[in-house]
């Protein structure tokens, strides 16, 4: 009988983050965003105007990527040089609404197809 009252009270506690979860969606937006050779994925990610937004940068290839955004986004640091494997996560209110190209500033890299665009919704 105490272990069921356990799991019962375990499955309260989960449904009630699940809920907090849920409800904390609609106060931040957050995308992450995968490096490789030679892509950006996703294509386009998408984040709220004037709310803040948290973006992770994944270098999930063999060599030396970055991620330049449009300072019209944000003026934000992002990090010059991720090494294969590292990943950085940076947290920025975006500026403006609209759509902006991002790309891998590594000579050779955006033409080879490292762009995208983050689109900032309202
Ligand atoms: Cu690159």
């Amino acid at each position: 009988m105490v272990s069921r009252t356990r799991t019962l009270l375990a499955a309260i506690a989960v449904t009630a983050l699940a809920l907090f979860a849920v409800g904390c969606g609609g106060d931040r937006s957050a995308a992450t965003v995968t490096l490789s050779e030679f892509a950006i994925k996703p294509k386009g990610v998408l984040l709220r105007s004037g709310q803040p937004a948290l973006l992770t940068i994944v270098n999930a290839g063999k060599i030396e990527h970055n991620l330049k955004l449009d300072p019209a986004v944000t003026d934000t640091f992002l990090p010059e040089i991720l090494k294969p494997g590292e990943r950085a996560t940076v947290s920025f209110t975006p500026k403006t609404s609209g759509t902006f190209e991002y790309a891998c500033t590594i000579p050779g890299h955006a033409p080879a197809g490292m762009t995208g665009a983050i689109t900032i919704g309202a």
